[in-house]
């Protein structure tokens, strides 16, 4: 269906005539545009078709991202910085309402458009590592004292569990047809399936606490400024009442892949050590103070957690057909599946050394 953007704009509260809407971001899951104004001192936006086939409930979810960041503001007015660049701005539509939808029952959203930053697709410096983990703990540590209650609008995002139940309906289903010949990939997820379930039950028996999270945490959804410095982690659709460790884990898959999330050459995927050490010294450096001592212990192993759960939603999805993330051509999902399966071997490869980092990490700060 075309959109008539331009309309779609008008509908939000902005600050004068729009003058063009344009396609942004390398984003999975929304349909992301900017908004160009006539006035050249204007500010530009972001418009956002939210997904409705993941996001069940917009309304609830904008709902979740605004208490979110009139915290997060709150906190960085406090600290003296800059509520409209270190934090995401939601611009409600002329009717007050978070959100837009156009009669064919999509979803809409507007923010304002953060100038002057870099949206990276890899970190290739242990500084940029760095940065990227100093601005996730930060985040996680201003909401350490969120007080209100969020809307659980992704049940079981990171919950292996879940993840199990609806991999287990794919395999059966076989929507796809392609069950037959995925034979070694599927051995790869069962192999391991007790090992993820058994560091689940940590979570399910409250040992591993629940804490406001992100969720999301690949490196493009957090911007840096010119300098190299974090500024603001955007993307918010999936802050949840989750554990700390996918967001640290969902990061070091990201941050840390010396090839691409999609590569089709395996021999340039894999975990650097170097990344790895920048990513979890900036993490801790906000977050020590506050993890408990089964979250410490975990660290490490978190980011084997998501990588797998990364291979079993890519896979799983492949043998849907295809239906959650967007795709560039027929075996992309298979070719992430590849690439994933093989920085997860890089991490269990060097698993007895990312753990000594953790440790580490944790000394020079007690010090
Ligand atoms: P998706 O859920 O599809 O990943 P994102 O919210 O991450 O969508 O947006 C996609 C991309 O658009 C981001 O990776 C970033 O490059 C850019 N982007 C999103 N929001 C902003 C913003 N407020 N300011 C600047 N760039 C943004
Ligand atoms: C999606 O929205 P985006 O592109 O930042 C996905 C993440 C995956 C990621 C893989 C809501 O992230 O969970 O890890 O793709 N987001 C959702 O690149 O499913
Ligand atoms: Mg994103």
């Amino acid at each position: 269906m075309a959109y008539n953007l331009e309309e779609i704009s008008n509908r939000f509260q902005l600050e004068g005539t729009v003058a063009t809407v344009q396609p942004l971001g390398e984003g999975f899951i929304n349909d992301t545009f900017i908004i160009r104004l006539k006035e050249p001192a204007a500010p530009r936006y972001i418009l956002q078709r939210k997904n409705k086939n993941i996001f069940t409930d917009i309304p609830a979810m904008m709902q979740n991202i605004k208490m979110v960041t009139d915290h997060l503001k709150m906190k960085i007015e406090r600290r003296g910085g800059d509520p409209l660049r270190e934090s995401l701005t939601i611009i409600p539509a002329k009717d007050g309402k978070l959100y837009y939808k156009t009669d064919d029952g999509e979803y809409w959203a507007v923010c304002l458009f953060i100038d002057d930053t870099i949206a990276y697709n890899g970190a290739d410096t242990p500084e940029l590592a760095y940065q990227g983990g100093k601005g996730i703990g930060q985040f996680q540590s201003m909401l350490a004292d969120f007080q209100g209650k969020l809307a659980d609008i992704l049940p079981g995002f990171h919950n292996i569990r879940f993840r199990f139940d609806q991999w287990d309906e794919a395999v059966k289903n076989n929507a796809a047809g392609r069950v037959a010949g995925l034979q070694e990939e599927i051995a790869w997820i069962e192999s391991r399936r007790s090992e993820m379930l058994k560091f689940w039950e940590l979570v399910e028996s409250g040992k591993i606490p629940t804490r406001v999270t992100h969720n999301d945490t690949k490196i493009n959804n957090i911007l840096f400024d010119k300098s190299g410095n974090v500024l603001c982690v955007i993307d918010l659709d999936t802050v949840l009442g989750s554990t700390c460790l996918n967001d640290f884990g969902d990061a070091i898959r990201s941050y840390t892949n010396t090839g691409a999330e999609d590569d089709r050459d395996l021999n340039k995927v894999s975990m650097s050590m170097d990344m790895f050490q920048g990513y979890t010294a900036g993490y801790l450096s906000q977050t020590a103070s506050f993890l408990n001592d089964y979250e410490k212990e975990y660290l490490a192993f978190s980011a084997k957690y998501i990588t797998y759960e990364q291979v079993l939603r890519f896979l799983m999805d492949y043998i849907n057909g295809d239906t959650y993330y967007k795709i560039k051509y027929p075996e992309h999902n298979l070719v992430r599946t590849h690439a994933q399966y093989k920085l997860l071997c890089s991490m269990e490869e060097q698993f007895g050394a990312m753990q000594k980092v953790v440790e580490q990490e944790l000394e020079k700060l007690k010090a």
